[in-house]
């Protein structure tokens, strides 16, 4: 690398409804290309889904802006985690360094508030006694996000995995919400696992046909226990190298199964989910935490309840993966397998193609009901 200063092109979201064309000169141009039709799709989408997405990429929102940034003094990390007056941030030889941001990186997002957020990838200048600050935020992929007041608020960045945990008992598994999740999964377009969890509270047995139900539709299942350890070995296998958030509804066992795959990190377990969230700020920060047989995983304790707000029928129908080959089925083509006759979707249900419990969680969804 030479000495003089390099331009680097840098992605903001300056304004969300102006989508500039990027440039073939862009810095990281091949890490950017693997990632664009990821985008694409997403941004494809409209504005219905992008603003309400629960776990969403946000990739389709850079514009076309250019920061110099001195590449000398600067160095890669990763922001670990946030709090009341910086971020944590680790670098590539896991050094930790506790950073303010440089203004215009806050100036330049268009929501303050997630300008860095946790699993973002920063450059950042180390000044003295371990302290940074941060001059660029990378582009983000995968997200999870959560709504506050009617706007989405980022929680965690470049997530590609996210494990999506349910208890097989205490509290009871609630298929409707299992399936809510999936759904937001898919509409972020991140990969899900699904964990079911306390199975030394059950029958095994009886849980093999719902676990079955997911194994068929194309579902990584995973049946643990956090207390006996039962198959712990493969929920590894299934966080191994990737980047993982974890959800599920509180008192499920998340902490605790993160816990349990790696010995020390000693995360707090059964707190009460009470939604007096006042000066509880742990309910919004995200922690990144480092596997030690490889990835990372996020366990988030802001969110505890996923919506599906403002989608349209076609859009939930989407997410129901088994749904796709009735569909032509229908009679009329705008069906929305509801209230309709002559619906293929019902038939296949009464068929027995169809499990009747993902019908009952797309209606439930359709219909806006609660979980
Ligand atoms: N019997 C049983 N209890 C568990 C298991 N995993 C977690 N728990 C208990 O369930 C409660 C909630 O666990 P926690 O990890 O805090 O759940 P989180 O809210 O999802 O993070 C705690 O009292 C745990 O001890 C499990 O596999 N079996
Ligand atoms: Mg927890
Ligand atoms: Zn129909």
């Amino acid at each position: 690398m030479g000495k003089r200063k390099q331009k680097v092109r840098v992605a903001f979201r300056k304004n969300r409804r102006k989508k500039l064309r990027r440039q073939a000169d862009y810095a990281n141009e091949d890490a950017d290309a693997a990632a664009l039709p990821h985008r694409e799709r997403v941004s494809g989408k409209g504005d219905l889904t992008r603003r309400r997405t629960v776990i969403g990429v946000e990739g389709d929102e850079n514009s076309g802006l250019i920061i110099d940034v001195d590449m000398e003094a600067c160095r890669p990390g990763r922001v670990l985690s946030v709090h009341r007056n910086g971020f944590i941030v680790q670098d590539d030889e896991g050094g930790r360094f506790d950073c303010v941001v440089r203004n215009v990186v806050r100036t330049i997002a268009s929501d303050q508030r997630t300008a860095v957020v946790a699993g973002d990838c920063v450059l950042f200048q180390p000044t003295i006694n371990d302290q940074g600050v941060i001059e660029r935020v990378e582009p983000r992929t995968g997200t999870l996000s959560r709504e506050t007041r009617g706007q989405e608020q980022v929680l965690v960045a470049n997530v590609d995995q996210v494990l999506i945990v349910a208890s097989a008992a205490d509290p009871p598994l609630k298929p409707n919400l299992l399936d809510r999740y999936l759904a937001s999964a898919a509409l972020g377009e991140i990969d899900p696992v699904i964990c079911i969890n306390k199975c030394d509270l059950a029958d095994c047995t009886q849980l093999q046909p719902i676990a079955g139900i997911y194994s068929q539709l194309g579902y990584d299942v995973v049946l643990t226990s956090a207390v006996s350890g039962y198959g712990l070995a493969r929920l590894r296998d299934l966080l191994a190298d990737r980047e993982t958030a974890l959800t599920g509804q509180s008192g499920v066992g998340k902490s605790s199964l993160l816990n349990a795959v790696q010995p020390g990190l000693q995360l707090r377990t059964g707190e009460v989910s009470g939604d007096s969230r006042k000066g509880q700020h742990t309910t919004t920060s995200a922690q990144l935490l480092e596997l030690n047989f490889g990835g990372w995983v996020v366990d988030t304790p802001g969110i505890r309840q996923f919506g599906l707000w403002d989608t349209i029928p076609e859009e939930v129908e989407g997410y129901f993966v088994e749904f796709h080959p009735y569909v032509r089925d229908c009679r009329f083509p705008d069906c929305t397998h509801t209230h309709e006759t002559e619906c293929g979707i019902k038939q296949a249900v009464d068929d027995s193609l169809i499990a009747r419990c993902r019908f009952d969680s797309y209606q439930r969804i359709v219909e806006g009901s609660p979980v």
